[in-house]
């Protein structure tokens, strides 16, 4: 392809038109990193205008005692990390000290194989005990496919098991890149693409929503991440059931690949943009500030981001532990509102089935 090409797939993307994984390879390649961010800004404006969301919510990770050993994890109890299993009346005594303050509560943790849905159930019912309204955003793919299998529940009773138990949506872990030989690389003995890909899918058929996510910047290819965008755009045409799409960046303390260079700020800045290009058909693309830090969170803002996720709390250590910036994440709505106004935006509290409060 040549400079006309560039010219013509700008032209394309600036009208709203679909571009193709060719198309997104070659701005991939070829674009320089203002070039995208200005057409992701003109996508996302004309998707969001100059909102920016966020909500209030609360991470918890019950225990990170995991079955699977997925190379870039720093989090699991494997390889002389040490463990921790956090007991239900645990977790219910902190949604009570904090039930006031946020409106989602965000629950994944370690693939535990001592935890039967049975118990994961209880522990919601618990929850929505204490706070009949707060939403409940639980489990990536990876853990129901493994609490739903290992009781003989076909995907689509397991998870109506725990809707009726207060799962309200499925948040997006687990995704990693869909392509097989990176997969096997990176995770090869947990649940496949295509299964992560059908959770998904029937969750959206029950009307459940769910998040989506790449984990980029270790041993795949700009292809691979091109193909793990397109297999999300394929099934959003089918279901419409993603509310957002979250470009994880890959962090390397403490983890198996340790020995693979952290992606640059301008790969990072790529990524975000071309996933706004090419999601035409995901609303919000979120940047999860508590990994990437506060500042180059701002700035992706001019980038296709639209969506801050939220105040969260110091809880979460999946990033932490990979050796993110933010040690003991959290931000007042004060503070991730002058974050939001600094950046020309609009700030915008949002529950979390993205309605503005
Ligand atoms: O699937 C694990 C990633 C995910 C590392 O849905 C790592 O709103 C970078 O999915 N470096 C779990 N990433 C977290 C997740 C998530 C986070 C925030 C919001 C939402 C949402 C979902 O964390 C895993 C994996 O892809 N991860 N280790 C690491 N070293
Ligand atoms: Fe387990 Fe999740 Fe870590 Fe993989 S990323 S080892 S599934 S905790």
């Amino acid at each position: 392809m040549t400079s006309e090409n560039m010219q013509s797939i700008v032209q394309k993307a600036l009208s709203f038109q679909r571009i193709s994984k060719d198309e997104a390879l070659f701005l991939y390649k070829n674009a320089d990193v203002g070039l995208l961010g200005a057409v992701a800004d003109v996508i996302n404006r004309e998707k969001n205008q100059d909102l920016v969301v966020f909500n209030r919510n609360i991470h918890i990770e019950p225990t990170n005692i995991c079955i699977y050993n997925c190379k870039f994890c720093s989090f699991s109890a494997n390889h002389g990390r040490p463990s921790w299993i956090m007991s239900d009346d645990e977790i219910c005594q902190l949604i009570e000290k904090i039930k006031d303050e946020v409106t989602e509560v965000h629950i994944v943790g370690g693939v535990y194989k001592e935890k039967s849905i049975y118990d994961y159930a209880n522990l919601l019912k618990q929850i929505k005990v204490i706070a009949p309204n707060i939403h409940l955003k639980a489990f990536t793919a990876v853990e129901l496919d493994y609490m739903s299998s290992k009781e003989d529940l076909t995907t689509a009773e397991g998870l109506n098991f725990l809707r009726q138990s207060g799962l309200d949506s499925i948040p997006g872990g687990g995704a990693e890149i869909f392509e097989p030989s990176v997969r096997e690389q990176i995770c090869g003995n947990k649940s496949t693409a295509k299964t992560w890909l059908s959770i998904h899918k029937t969750a959206h058929q029950l009307n459940i929503p769910s998040n989506a996510t790449m984990l980029y910047g270790h041993v795949e290819q700009l292809e691979h991440r091109i193909d793990h965008l397109d297999q999300l755009r394929t099934l959003q045409d089918e279901t419409q059931g993603f509310q957002a799409f979250i470009p994880l960046k890959f962090k390397n303390q403490h983890n198996q690949l340790d020995n693979i260079e952290e992606t640059n700020i301008i790969d990072d800045f790529k990524t975000f943009a071309i996933s706004r290009i090419y999601l035409d058909n995901i609303k919000n693309i979120k940047a999860y500030w508590p990994m990437l830090g506060k500042s180059i969170s701002q700035l992706l803002l001019s980038f296709g981001v639209n969506d801050l996720d939220g105040t969260i709390n110091d809880s979460t250590k999946i990033y932490s532990m990979a050796g993110a910036k933010e040690k003991n994440p959290a931000m007042s709505v004060e503070e991730i509102s002058k974050l939001i106004i600094q950046a020309n935006k609009i700030p915008k509290e949002r529950d979390s089935l993205y309605n503005f409060i």
